[in-house]
């Protein structure tokens, strides 16, 4: 299907070769449709799209969302086809027949066909919303290379709120932001309706997201004034006929910050009765609005313990104001400087307790690891522990810690080890996805939050591969239990290529990827040793920042004996937080596995590693193994050439030169200091890192991205 483009004249080479000019057809290929990627068909296939598809049926008084289903599909199949097809109310041979059956859960589908009669594909949803749903699910199969007269399918989402939640500031800069720009014009808002509005939101609700909080949620309190709501208005007007509900983040303070009030205290009568006010003012411009997400009481935002309160006040309160209209997503990514105990633990004491006491339309929103998006960590120890409260699993799409946009890390394997990590809260099989889902408890709420990675790059993500993680989050946000390696696969089949060996080996590529970048930045359980502020690249020497749980030192503890954090019954006891069974085996390094060795464990250098290795040669190894696997990366990519367009080959294989060449500055910073410090010879075999410690302390990047304002 995507055969390479003509060719460029020869006579252009030398150019080529310095800088990236395509051959005609190749600027299209600039990522820019995502996975719905509405190509020109062969003259074969599109003949037979053509009669399994003539024409678009729509009810008599379609609705909104009806309206955008139809529109996809016109614009899908005459792109595909290569001519418009009618939309009308009259069936005949060979149509798309759009449907609402009330049989259905709402947002669920059913696409079959040859029924009523007559040759048609009949495509129901249990509301317009999952008709359109219904229709983006066809296109997927088509897009796939399915027979499109014989497509059937049915499905419905397990999770209520699929939740996008942009760190994006009001000043356009993105807070962990590596694609550009925020989307989100502000300054031209409510006026200019940039065209990627629209497609932001086919794009979403392709892959099933129903929820989207536009601002920062470490926020600024403006987003509440009637000017700026006349803008997110417009953002949720446009959402409206996909299914997208809007959400802000709110600022704790706000009406105090604004000037309203002197006090923001949850339980003070006028601010409860403030909040009431700007709920009902947003109501009237948004009547769909979704809620709030708060971020309270953590990394200096202000909250209800700032008035002596707790958690479930300051939920409640928020909660009261929305009523049964909307939702609170109450943000568990707590910690204090001033608590002396084991970050791990903290969000986990504070919130346990408070369990049974939040509103019904408050969700509690907990990070899927305990610490901070982390390569890897083991779940949060909430998961499972909160039975009278539904909890939200958030996870990060953007990379803050897995190489910006500038590293190829599918986090669909990351994302598929925590929602199967069992919790064993009622037994075996208690997995996470249980809890994300609302069945562990049986909660009617349930949600799934991803912190969105997209910008204005022409390409959205920062990079192909990077789209990956937005579709891998939606698709296990409708479904938690799916697996990874399925969904890359869809995502291969839509984006790049049909030819069956190289969908192979891209998605070989994808699922090896955040394996290689856990071990080439953090092996055997090691965490947090990014360097300050930006998150680029290694920092285990800094020690010196005036938050403790800030530093790298924090995390590692390594010294001339040993090196990791004692979170067992004889250090901070964090692996009381989980179930008997995990809790008994983390606490002994010997029935600890591997991959989390150092996040429960301080051990002697020389302690003895299941492989045999000594901890010292199993951590060089690991580094050695993670270049190895980058450098892998690149040469697999090298194999495609030809498979696939020369534009996104060209631009992939540029960022898996930088990714190779930073898995080595990650091993060999990371090696130079331990060592440093254990004073050991490199193991056999194992070559020395070419700098000193204090050669890798001493570079410094200026304006690395995703800082924000
Ligand atoms: O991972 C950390 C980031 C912060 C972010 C915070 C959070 C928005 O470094 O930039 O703040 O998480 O989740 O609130």
């Amino acid at each position: 299907m995507n055969r390479n483009p003509t060719s460029l004249p020869d006579v252009l080479a030398p150019l080529a070769r310095i800088v990236p000019v395509y051959a005609p057809g190749a600027e299209r290929e600039d990522g820019y449709d995502l996975w719905l990627r509405y190509r020109r068909l062969g003259d074969g296939a599109a003949a037979a799209l053509a009669k399994a598809a003539s024409r678009i049926v729509i009810p008599r008084t379609p609705s909104i969302a009806m309206l955008a289903a139809a529109a996809e599909l016109h614009l899908a199949l005459a792109s595909m086809c290569g001519e418009a097809v009618t939309v009308t109310h009259d069936v005949a041979d060979g149509a798309i027949v759009l449907a609402v059956d009330p049989s259905l859960a709402r947002e669920g589908y059913r696409i079959s066909a040859a029924t009523e009669g007559k040759r048609v594909t009949r495509i129901a949803g249990g509301s317009d919303i999952g008709t359109l749903y219904g229709a983006f699910a066809w296109l997927r199969a088509v897009l796939m290379g399915g027979d499109p007269a014989a497509i059937e399918a049915a499905s419905a989402p397990k999770v209520g709120l699929r939740f996008l939640n942009h760190w994006d500031n009001l000043d356009r800069t993105i807070e962990r932001g590596y694609a550009g720009q925020s989307i989100w014009d502000w300054w031209k808002l409510p006026d200019v309706k940039d065209r990627r509005y629209l497609d932001y939101a086919r794009a979403a609700a392709s892959i099933g997201i129903n929820a989207v909080s536009v601002n920062n949620v470490s926020s600024r309190p403006e987003i509440l004034l009637p000017d700026w709501i006349a803008k997110v208005r417009a953002l949720a007007d446009i959402f409206r006929p996909y299914g997208i509900r809007i959400f802000l983040a709110a600022r704790f303070s706000a009406p105090k910050e604004l000037g309203f009030l002197g006090t923001a205290d949850p339980l003070d009568p006028a601010v409860r009765a403030w909040w009431k006010a700007k709920a009902g003012e947003i109501y009237a411009a948004i009547p769909d609005f979704g809620g709030f997400v708060v971020k309270a009481n953590s990394e200096g935002q202000p909250g209800p313990h700032d008035y002596g309160r707790d958690h479930a006040d300051g939920a409640n309160m928020l909660a009261e104001a929305l009523g049964s209209r909307g939702l609170v997503m109450w943000r568990a990514f707590v910690y204090s400087q001033h608590d002396p105990e084991d970050r791990h633990k903290q969000a986990y004491t504070d919130f346990k307790r408070l369990d049974g006491k939040f509103a019904p339309n408050v969700i509690v929103q907990v990070k899927n690891g305990a610490i901070d998006f982390q390569p890897r960590e083991p779940f949060h120890p909430m998961f499972g522990a909160m039975p009278a409260t539904p909890l939200a699993f958030e996870v990060q799409i953007t990379k803050e810690y897995l190489g910006f946009a500038t590293h190829l890390a599918y986090l669909g394997t990351m994302y598929e080890e925590a929602l199967q990590a069992d919790t064993f809260a009622q037994g075996p099989g208690s997995i996470v996805a249980k809890v994300a889902d609302g069945s562990l408890h049986g909660h009617q709420l349930s949600a799934m939050a991803g912190v969105a990675n997209v910008g204005v790059d022409r390409n959205w993500c920062g990079s192909h591969f990077d789209q990956a993680n937005w579709y891998a989050f939606g698709r296990l946000a409708w479904d938690p239990h799916a697996s990874a390696r399925d969904i890359a696969r869809e995502w291969v089949l839509q984006t790049f290529t049909h030819d069956p060996a190289a969908v192979d080996a891209i998605v070989g590529m994808m699922m090896d990827s955040r394996e290689a970048v856990v071990r080439y930045m953090m092996p055997l359980g090691l965490h947090h040793l990014f360097d300050t502020g930006h998150h680029h690249g290694p920092g285990p020497w800094v020690d010196n920042l005036a938050r403790p749980e800030w530093n790298p030192a924090y995390y590692h503890r390594a010294d001339r004996n040993g090196i990791g954090f004692d979170r067992s019954p004889s250090g901070s006891n964090a692996v009381a937080q989980y179930a008997a069974p995990l809790a008994h085996a983390w606490s002994d390094p010997a029935t600890t596995p591997d991959n989390f060795l150092l996040w429960f464990h301080h051990l002697p250098w020389t302690y003895r590693t299941a492989s045999g290795k000594t901890l010292w040669e199993a951590m060089v190894a690991a580094y050695d193994q993670g270049v190895a696997e980058a450098h892998g990366l690149a040469e697999r990519w090298k194999k495609l050439e030809g498979a696939i367009d020369p534009r996104r080959y060209a631009e992939t294989s540029q960022l898996l030169t930088v990714q190779e060449r930073e898995a080595k500055w990650w091993r060999d910073a990371s090696i130079a200091y331990f060592r440093e410090l254990n004073g050991l010879e490199m193991p056999r075999g194992a070559a020395a890192p070419p700098l000193t410690v204090e050669q890798y302390r001493s570079i410094v990047f200026h304006y690395a991205p995703g800082r924000g304002g």
